[in-house]
């Protein structure tokens, strides 16, 4: 197949790139390489040298023989130019990963608020747009969040995007039907997978597009098969504050000897998936793709769920690392339980990474291995999600007073 990686320079989007590069498709990624630009403007990096996207497309044209084709577009704002790409490639695929990703960015300023919404939403509908305008019947592959159901505590299984309810009729009688579950987002970045839901829902309904929507939680680890081929071709891993995410920073503050930064008691459940994992879950969505007609379709793409104190217990015990109890930067529940269904991608083939076997491997081969990197001062978490809870983090874990707050 011929398929558009959109934002294939980023976290997911490169091992994909990789990965089905590998598996023989043609692979075109379209980046406006934001993500590296946003290092520059928090002055951090990639825990893992990382080279320039030409670089990488090089050394692995060098090692396998094959081509991974780079396009320099900002799909938020070059519509025409996206619009051309498409009509003259016209890719069998169209995966969509060119979103602004982190939650606690997004809340960082109503200047950071305004470039999430304006970059996701509009990213995503100009790439809708432009694909019924030039009549293109390619399969558009999202990724999505778990965060649009905003870890529901019901007592119930979180299903795959759609929820069976009950309407009563004027008549009084019982009508079935399926609804998009109720949106439930906890930050401007996931309200803006929320509003990309409905872009969605309307492009399947109106114009047939064939649309599939990924559900993705926490992802970990680093590597895949194929960014191991080379050390040029390292995935990028991220620990700071707005970027890493909650099992690769305990991760990393293991390696460099800091207190583990548990945001209030820990009782957050989230859902996980290893980045191995979810390159192979987006393989697997390309190949069932939903016919012309059909309502989006959703995934879950997880494989465990864990409450983030148990995270930081285990790697206090495999490492001998401290732990924090932070005041939490964030408006979220402190507490919940989270039962997502995710028979889909088990059913298509997927047999899932644990966290049990890969956890170590991760610690040794990569936290420790580039620690010498780690600029401590970026560790915490200092975007605050209201103006009230700005006050109250003003002390990293080490006790020295944070420079910025909120
Ligand atoms: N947390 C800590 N300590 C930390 C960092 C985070 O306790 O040092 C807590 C947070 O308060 C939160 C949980 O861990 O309760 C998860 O935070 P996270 O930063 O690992 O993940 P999140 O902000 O939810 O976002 C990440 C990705 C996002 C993706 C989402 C999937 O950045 O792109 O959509 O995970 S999900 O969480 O399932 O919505």
């Amino acid at each position: 197949m011929k398929i558009a990686v959109l934002g294939g320079d980023g976290f997911v989007g490169w091992p994909t790139s990789l990965h089905l590069s590998a598996r023989g498709h043609e692979i075109h990624i379209l980046d406006n390489l934001s993500r590296r630009w946003i290092d520059t403007e928090l002055g951090v990096q990639s825990l893992t040298p990382m080279d320039s996207i030409q670089e990488r497309t090089r050394i692995w044209h060098q090692g396998t023989g094959r081509r991974i084709h780079f396009h320099l577009i900002d799909l938020a704002r070059d519509y025409e130019i996206l619009k051309r790409w498409l009509s003259e490639h016209r890719p069998d695929a169209v995966i969509h990963f060119a979103e602004q990703r982190a939650a606690p960015y997004s809340m960082k300023s109503d200047r950071h608020k305004n470039y999430t919404v304006n970059n996701n939403v509009n990213a995503t509908h100009n790439l809708l747009n432009a694909l019924v305008e030039i009549e293109l019947d390619a399969h558009l592959v999202h990724l999505g969040t778990m965060g649009v159901y905003g870890y529901s505590n019901v007592g119930a299984a979180i299903p795959e995007g759609y929820l069976p309810v009950g309407v009563e009729t004027l008549a009084g009688e019982t009508v079935s039907q399926e609804i998009l579950y109720p949106a439930n987002p906890g930050s401007i970045y996931h309200m803006t997978k929320c509003l990309d839901q409905l872009l969605f829902q309307f492009y399947a309904k109106n114009d047939g597009l064939r649309i599939t929507d990924l559900h993705q939680g926490i992802v970990w680890g680093t590597h895949t098969p194929e960014t191991k081929l080379h050390p040029q071709l390292v995935n990028r891993f991220d620990y700071d504050g707005d970027y890493g995410t909650v099992l690769n920073r305990f991760l990393i503050q293991a390696a460099i000897g800091y207190p583990l930064t548990v945001h209030g008691t820990g009782g957050q459940t989230r859902a996980f998936i290893h980045i191995q994992d979810s390159v192979r879950c987006i393989e697997l969505a390309l190949k069932s793709a939903p016919k012309r007609g059909e309502r989006v379709k959703i995934f879950n793409q997880m494989t465990e769920t864990h409450r983030v104190r148990d995270l930081a217990e285990l790697v206090a015990r495999m490492t001998g690392a401290k732990v924090a109890y932070l005041p939490n930067p964030r408006k979220e529940a402190p507490e919940n339980e989270l039962v997502v269904r995710n028979e889909q991608f088990l059913q298509l083939g997927l047999n899932p990474t644990t966290l049990e076997e890969g956890l170590l491997a991760e610690v040794v081969d990569v936290a420790k291995k580039f620690a010498y990197r780690v600029d401590r001062s970026r560790i915490p978490s200092v975007s605050a999600w209201t103006k009230d809870i700005a006050p109250t983090i003003e002390r990293d874990p080490e006790g020295k007073r944070l420079k910025s707050v909120g």
